[in-house]
């Protein structure tokens, strides 16, 4: 085995630090402790003799994704994590949540036990404070983060802010950070303040669990990948042709036989309302709120052959397996139907703290004019009074307005004058345009899984573009925010979903959160460039883009494999 182990921070001669030697380190850590005795005293030494001489950290305050808004680095004050470090933060629940996330996050790599705790007033003291501080002008997402040679301070008004300081801290880290097991590094942050916020309220992803079935555990990981990059919401798309995917009490059918298949002839699947919930709270944990997605009236084949009732011969049609679209449909002209709908979405919303309900509408290509928009007025009527705000793809433009409407932009030609009226009429929109956006494209031809209807789809595509003018005459102010798609047709498995997903996802976050000012390819790809050692180190797969000049991930020496590096050397 030919693996070099990195040098650990004794066995490398480095550079002395531009940091100023700071002989009061020792004092502050001996009054630190109420009783200093020699072992604090000697820790402290070391950990003195540690700053002065360390190299630089490894990673520049600029090296995050979505870019931060602003970031003055201060190369005098860079600051490596020590072992006793302390997380303190604002006694609020919610904070401390995000504290102990921080310490979950650092535990691992750093083998070090990172007590969290709490303050009126958390101050760094060599270590990390979360500030919960709504005088600091940050809005509702922003926050800021100070690192000094005193420690960490990440301030927000929220706890949603704190949790996206924690983010980028993350990315200032070495990339072993991402290690599940002890990594021997010096855990170096670039010294300088961030101060940051987004740009659209509205930031996601969408999971199609219907056309396959993915397991709890594997959108939990897909919940993950969006927090990393600061996306607030989850859209699943629930159901299809191919197979229903959420228990349903009042039609169980819906499940126990419209959830047994999936495309090309596996068993399908479905997720109890227990296991929505626990996705759900998984990801509130995370900051991100579930936009569930019913579609209707088309993409209903799985509906019909539980409950032929509703399809508008009576007659159940045989499950379908295939990739072809837009030929169910449920019975418009059925009272039934909108029992159905009504219970569908009742016991849904139910299950969904957050404030939105997807109701789908695209390609029911058998329905069409005043049948199709009568169907989708009484539905979002339905959602309405749910207590929810609607949302559906953009074939909706047609129907009529209702308060808070929401559209999902996926065309492939930013002209389309029936959702410019409807953004006239009040409808704001999610921007999705299927040759940026769509996760399910190809990168290339030799992609092995994906689609090319959009086109292909490199990550330069999915980066050049921008949500606030891509539909001409929609105002900026229309464009609640992006989300990328992923259709899962030819999707099969967790690493089919991450290979379609890294690197396109960061790049479509930071189209989200950053400014348009800091829009920059050849600083993005550089950025991105070092998310791929964080990926390898995390056992995550990614798609070696071969634009992005990927950086190498680190050698990590560990308890368990450095006796191997030894021993298997030939
Ligand atoms: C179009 S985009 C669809 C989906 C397919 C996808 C495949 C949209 C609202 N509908 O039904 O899965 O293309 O790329």
């Amino acid at each position: 085995m030919s693996t070099t182990p990195s040098p650990g921070p004794t066995a490398v001669p480095v550079p002395l630090s531009t940091a100023e030697p700071d002989a009061a380190t020792l004092a502050r850590a001996a009054l630190a402790a109420e009783e200093p005795d020699a072992a604090t005293l000697a820790r402290a030494a070391e950990q003195t003799a540690g700053t002065l001489l360390a190299p630089a950290a490894p990673h520049r305050l600029t090296d995050v994704v979505p870019a931060p808004q602003q970031v003055q680095p201060d190369p005098t004050a860079d600051w490596a994590l020590p072992a006793e470090a302390v997380i303190v933060s604002s006694a609020d629940p919610a904070a401390l949540a995000v504290a102990e996330q921080l310490a979950q996050l650092l535990r691992p790599a750093t083998g070090y036990p990172l007590p969290v705790t709490d303050a009126t007033t958390p101050e760094p003291a060599s270590g990390i404070a979360l500030v919960l501080d709504d005088s600091a002008d940050l809005g509702a997402e922003g926050y800021h983060v100070d690192i000094a040679t005193d420690g960490v301070r990440i301030t927000a008004a929220t706890a949603a802010g704190l949790f996206y300081g924690v983010q980028t801290l993350r990315q200032l880290l070495p990339a072993a950070i991402e290690s599940p097991s002890p990594a021997t590094e010096r855990w170096a942050l670039p010294g300088g303040a961030i101060t940051d916020a987004p740009r659209f309220p509205y930031r996601g992803a969408m999971l199609d669990v219907a056309r396959h079935f993915f397991a709890v555990e594997d959108v939990l990981r897909v919940v993950d990948h969006l927090a990393r990059y600061k996306l607030n919401h989850l859209h699943l798309h629930l159901t299809d042709d191919q197979g229903w995917r959420i228990a349903v009490d009042s039609w169980p059918k819906l499940t126990t036989v419209g959830g047994t298949t999936e495309v090309g002839g596996g068993p399908g699947g479905h997720y109890t309302k227990a296991d929505y919930q626990r996705i759900v709270s998984y990801a509130a944990a995370r900051h991100i709120t579930v936009v569930p997605e019913i579609d209707l009236p088309g993409h209903t084949n799985s509906v019909l052959v539980a409950y032929p009732e509703l399809a508008p011969d009576k007659i159940a049609p045989p499950p379908y397996t295939g990739i072809e679209v837009g030929f169910s449909y449920v019975d418009p002209a059925d009272e039934r139907t909108y029992d159905f709908v009504a219970d569908v979405l009742g016991e849904v919303a139910a299950l969904t703290p957050g404030p939105w309900l997807h109701i789908g509408g695209d390609e029911a290509f058998k329905v069409n004019g005043e049948v199709y928009t009568g169907f989708v007025e009484r539905v979002q009527r339905i959602v309405a009074d749910l207590g929810k705000t609607v949302v559906g793809w953009h074939q909706l433009a047609p129907a009529a307005h209702l308060d808070g409407r929401v559209l999902q932009w996926w065309g492939t030609n930013g002209e389309d004058p029936t959702t410019v009226d409807a953004v006239r009429r009040g409808a704001r929109l999610i921007v999705s345009p299927g040759n940026h956006a769509y996760l399910d494209m190809k990168y290339a031809p030799d992609t092995p899984i994906g689609h090319d209807w959009a086109g292909l789809i490199d990550v330069r595509k999915a980066y050049d573009w921008d949500p606030g003018t891509h539909v001409a005459d929609v105002p900026a102010e229309a464009v609640l925010g992006v989300e990328a798609p992923l259709w899962t047709e030819s999707v099969t498995s967790l690493a089919d979903i991450e290979l379609l997903l890294l690197p396109r996802l960061p790049a479509i976050a930071e189209l989200g959160w950053s400014t348009r000012a800091s829009h920059d390819w050849a600083g993005f790809r550089d950025r991105l460039a070092a998310q791929g050692p964080r990926w390898t180190t995390a056992g995550i797969t990614f798609y070696r883009a071969p634009e992005i000049p990927w950086r190498t991930a680190p050698t990590i020496p560990t308890q368990r494999n450095m006796p191997q590096t030894d021993t298997a050397t030939p």
